[in-house]
């Protein structure tokens, strides 16, 4: 997949050029050109994907550019389909008891591969992740620029919903695992006698001033989903957000959720302009309605 758009990326230069090429040459070969050349003029701006290793692919013992994956409630797995490569998989019925005893040494430098035995879960499972806190899962910080706005896409299955949160930030925030889980914060808190940092590592949450969610009704089938009609746009009424980061956020029900190829692209500004003018048409026209309801309203009754 990302191999793919890669090349269709390499390739658009040199389609470009034969298309030119062709005009200067030969009308037939115009046409015989520009037909591949087209698709790609469409589709290129959405090609780059601005989240490294969002295809879950590099990375030794957990994949590059997120956090670390715990081996209890968050894997990185082979896909059954080789195409597929390598996804990240979680597990939401795991007690929350049991996940934040593990987190701790997770956050002291514990390896996934050494993680316990997942404990038994008892229904109706409300003490479990999937009914308190959820899994979350957080990629690095990804610089994002002022005034652009981005498509979100990504694959996933699952026996529920999950949600991809977007954060964003004006300063580039402190990816440290679970820094921005705060109940989890409170408890590694009360466990370490309220002195959080006895490691003498300084750990603030770093503050968003912005976030956007995708919510992703899953199926048992892998699909991707996308929010292609509503683009985010971290910086339109908080400019000074420079870094976001993504967090997938998989909980109810209980059960395996699996996420692959999760995309950030840059809206092209020109589909960006339309889709925004789109957006206030809609408003506009739906203002209007109201309006017309309310005079043809007050015309009937001349007293109101
Ligand atoms: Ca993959």
């Amino acid at each position: 997949m990302e191999n793919g758009e890669r090349k269709i990326a390499k390739s658009l230069p040199a389609a470009v050029a034969i298309v030119l090429i062709s005009i200067l040459h030969s009308p037939f070969s115009i046409l015989h050109s520009s037909a591949t050349a087209e698709e790609p003029t469409t589709t290129l701006p959405a090609s780059r994907n601005l989240i490294p290793n969002g295809d879950f692919e590099a990375g030794k013992t957990t994949p590059d550019g997120w956090q670390t994956v715990d081996g209890l409630s968050s894997f990185w797995v082979k896909d059954a389909d080789p195409q597929r490569g390598r996804v990240l998989r979680f597990d939401t019925d795991v007690l929350q008891t049991q996940a934040y005893e593990w987190w701790k040494k997770i956050g002291e430098g514990a390896l996934p591969k050494d993680a316990p035995i997942k404990l038994p879960t008892v229904e109706p499972k409300y003490d479990t992740l999937a009914g308190l806190d959820g899994v979350w899962f957080w990629s690095d910080p990804i610089p994002v620029e002022k005034g652009k706005a981005y498509w979100l896409t990504l694959d996933g299955k699952g026996p529920g919903q999950i949600e991809v949160w977007l954060h964003g930030y004006p300063e580039k925030p402190n990816a440290a695992f679970g820094l921005e889980a705060k109940a989890l914060q409170g408890y590694l808190k009360k466990e370490a006698g309220q002195a959080p940092n006895v490691r003498g590592r300084k750990q603030e949450i770093s503050a968003y001033v912005w976030k956007g969610r995708l919510s992703l009704p899953l199926s048992n089938e892998w699909k991707t989903y996308s929010r292609r009609e509503k683009p985010f746009r971290p910086t339109a009424l908080t400019p000074s957000v420079k870094w976001i980061r993504v967090q997938l956020f998989p909980y109810w029900p209980p059960g395996i959720y699996d996420i692959d190829n999760v995309k950030l692209v840059e809206v092209d500004s020109a589909l960006d302009q339309a889709q925004a003018e789109k957006e206030q048409a809609a408003k506009d026209e739906k203002a209007a309605k109201i309006k017309a309801i309310r005079d043809a309203e007050r015309a009937k009754d001349p007293n109101d």
